[in-house]
């Protein structure tokens, strides 16, 4: 009996399948995390099983590394793959010049890592992530915890240079405590409804004391693979 998907998840799924035929044997990879994402190493694991495929893997959060693991993929780290072929991972926006909002998972300092260590990264995402310009999703933000209020405070003094329409800035929860990246940083939200020039913005943040990195992806992502309700995937 084939799973009945919500639209979502058959958009999710068909632009992962898409993706995962364009991996080629003996492939380097990065593998993102998030749902579409897992959906990526669902049908990966599918090919490897049905046609014997043979890639490795550089996984972005421990639980794409347990899924990855699971479905056949022979993990490596980062330093002993080096350059990778190619890194598929998912996005919470993308514009039409392919630069990215990413880390509502809270693993964008290591899929920013390996998809610049990365000769290609493709993108896989529903169409609802496409939009004329970023920033309705909150921007995460990976501080240091130590001095993380300083960091917010001088975070709170750049936005008015920017061309935004939000100011609101959250430290990221994981129940009544700060939420802790694989990487021991905290997480602040940056909740500005509308990013006018991502490119700057995220230049100026990376010069922050304290700002380990942003979640804007600028210039990193080559192609994305859009997935649609009804099983329809395009790429731009
Ligand atoms: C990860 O996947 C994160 O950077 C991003 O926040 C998330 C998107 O999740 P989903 O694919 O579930 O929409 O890449």
């Amino acid at each position: 009996m084939p799973e009945r998907l919500s639209p979502v998840e058959t958009a999710k799924r068909a632009a992962a399948r898409r993706a995962a035929d364009l991996v080629e044997p003996d492939m380097a990879l990065g593998i993102g995390t998030g749902s579409t994402a897992y959906w990526l190493i669902r049908h990966l694991g599918e090919r490897i099983a049905s046609e014997g495929l043979r890639i490795t893997g550089v996984p972005t959060s421990s639980q794409t590394a347990e899924l990855a693991s699971k479905a056949g993929i022979a993990l490596v780290d980062l330093e002993a793959a080096g350059r990778l072929d190619l890194t598929i991972d998912g996005a919470d926006e993308f514009d039409s010049a392919l630069n990215l909002v990413k880390g509502g998972g809270g693993a964008l300092l290591r899929e920013k890592i390996v998809a610049a260590a990365s000769d290609r990264m493709i993108v896989i995402a529903d169409k609802s992530k496409h939009v004329e310009t970023l920033g309705a999703f909150p921007l995460p933000v990976e501080v240091t915890s130590f001095g993380w209020q300083s960091t917010k405070a001088a975070i709170e003094d750049l936005l008015p240079g920017h061309d935004l329409l939000g100011d609101q800035i959250t430290l990221r929860l994981d129940g009544e405590a700060p939420f802790v990246t694989d990487g021991g940083n905290l997480i602040l939200d940056l909740h500005l409804k509308r990013i006018g020039d991502p490119r700057r913005l995220a230049r100026d943040l990376n010069l922050i004391p304290g700002v380990v990195e942003s979640g804007l992806f600028i210039g990193l992502c080559d192609t994305v693979v859009i997935g649609h309700g009804d099983g329809r995937t395009e790429i731009i």
